[in-house]
């Protein structure tokens, strides 16, 4: 048996909540590796929409276990509101909610480090989603941080005011004008709803899932290009957002894992600031987010919108590793008569590459475009390959012959039916 993982191949916001939610019951397990509160999971089903953050994508099916896992930066206090908002559905939590003890804790001194350091840096500010993400994963890396299992001990007060002192020593130097008092109070209100659930050493619980031959699914946050290592630098989430993050952030050894599925949207978005060479800052790409509903579902703000970017998908694939492709929200192009697609850059200097600058955020490239026809037509309640009009299926047949790999899954619209599933 093997893990399996799934993740974004773009920015983020390519519909990994939807893919989870399907592919869902084939897995016995469920665990979130990186990233915290700056993700949102979007799910629809039964008229429901719900926006996960941190709770993993399988909590809506009591007999999946979901496992919160080391790599995860955590909230407590969006931890409880989470759980809260959840109550609606009858989910007894306790019983298929996990959270490893060695994840990282986000204190509210995090979140304003975050919103202080993003002011500091003015225009070039990375448009962070002010969640403190950054800050809890600095701290981790600089051996300073607090973990989940440290809720229980008896000197976490002690363990937290320390770091909190050092926070506003930081905070005092930037001159950054801030009120505690409300959010620590919430904070260990929080602390001591989280200690009522199963806190975990979940790098055992993932391998005796593993060895018992259990179907176990890592389920990815933000996309392959936002990587701390391989994104546009500094415009990058602070984690490994790539299918090697799962093996950190589950304890997962790289022989175990198996298929790597690879969602991206039939177009491009991207919150927050960095280098976005297809962007459509005119009427189309506003028809395009205003179609596809881009707007964060974290924080509200309106996605910048574009064409899709082989070489940029290219380059995730091959990060990634990724066995099975699957596209979503096919039904947003429906309104275009002609669609662009990004074969290539074109640099200042002249010259062509399909590769992704080093340089990227410095230099503008210049995207080249074939241009395919649109297919202009609802594509609702199509489920079969064959029923799907013949220009998307040439959009499919120019994409698979660039990527070099097939496209098993097309997605049709928001709820859980609405997909095409081949081979
Ligand atoms: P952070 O907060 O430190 O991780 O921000 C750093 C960059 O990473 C981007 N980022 C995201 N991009 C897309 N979707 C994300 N999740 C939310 C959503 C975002 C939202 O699902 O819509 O609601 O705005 C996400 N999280 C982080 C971020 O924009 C920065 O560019
Ligand atoms: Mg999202």
């Amino acid at each position: 048996m093997a893990v399996d993982v799934l993740l974004g191949l773009q920015w983020g916001d390519e519909g990994k909540g939807k893919i989870v939610d399907v592919l869902a019951p084939r897995y016995q397990v469920v665990a979130r590796f990186q990233g915290g509160p700056n993700a949102g999971h979007t799910l629809e089903f039964d008229g429901f929409k719900h926006v996960l953050h941190q709770i993993p994508s399988g909590i809506f099916r009591q007999e999946v276990q979901n496992i919160i896992g080391n790599g995860v930066v955590l909230d407590p206090i969006i931890f409880k509101k989470e759980i809260e908002g959840l109550a609606k559905f009858n989910l007894d939590l306790r019983k298929n909610l996990e959270v490893s003890k060695k994840a990282s804790i986000i204190l509210p001194t995090h979140r304003l480090l975050d919103a202080c350091y993003e002011k500091a840096k003015g225009d070039a500010k990375i448009g962070s989603t002010l969640k403190g993400i950054g800050p809890t994963y600095t701290d981790k890396i600089s051996r300073q941080g607090l973990r989940v299992g440290d809720m229980v001990s008896a000197d976490f007060s002690k363990k937290y005011n320390a770091l909190v002192e050092r926070h506003k020593a930081i905070l005092d130097v930037y001159q950054f004008e801030y009120d505690l008092a409300a959010a620590e109070k919430e904070f260990f209100e929080a602390v001591d709803f989280m200690k009522e659930f199963a806190l975990v050493d979940s790098e055992y619980s993932i391998n005796k899932a593993l060895t018992a031959g259990k179907t176990i699914l890592a389920e990815g946050a933000q996309g392959s290009l936002l990587d701390v290592d391989f994104g546009s630098y500094p415009f990058v989430t602070s984690s490994n957002t790539v299918t090697a993050g799962a093996c950190t952030g589950l304890g997962v050894a790289p022989k175990n894992i198996g298929e790597v599925y690879g969602i991206f949207k039939a177009y491009a978005t991207r919150v927050g600031s960095g280098p976005f060479p297809t962007e459509l800052e005119d009427e189309v790409g506003e028809r395009m987010r205003q179609e596809g509903r881009e707007f964060g579902s974290t924080t509200g703000r309106p996605r910048r919108c574009g064409w899709i970017d082989l070489p940029a998908l290219k380059y995730a694939m091959m990060i990634n590793g990724v066995t099975q492709l699957i596209m979503m929200k096919v039904d947003v192009l429906n309104i275009f008569e002609e669609i662009n697609v990004c074969v290539g850059y074109k640099m200042p200097d002249g010259s062509v590459t399909d590769q992704i600058p080093y340089d990227i955020c410095d230099v503008k490239v210049t995207p080249i475009y074939e241009t395919l026809k649109g297919w202009n037509c609802s594509l609702e309640g199509m489920r079969k390959f064959e029923e799907l009009p013949a220009e998307l299926a040439t959009y499919i047949a120019f994409l698979e012959k660039h990527l070099n790999l097939p496209i098993n899954f097309i997605s049709t619209g928001p709820d859980r039916e609405a997909c095409v599933l081949r081979g």
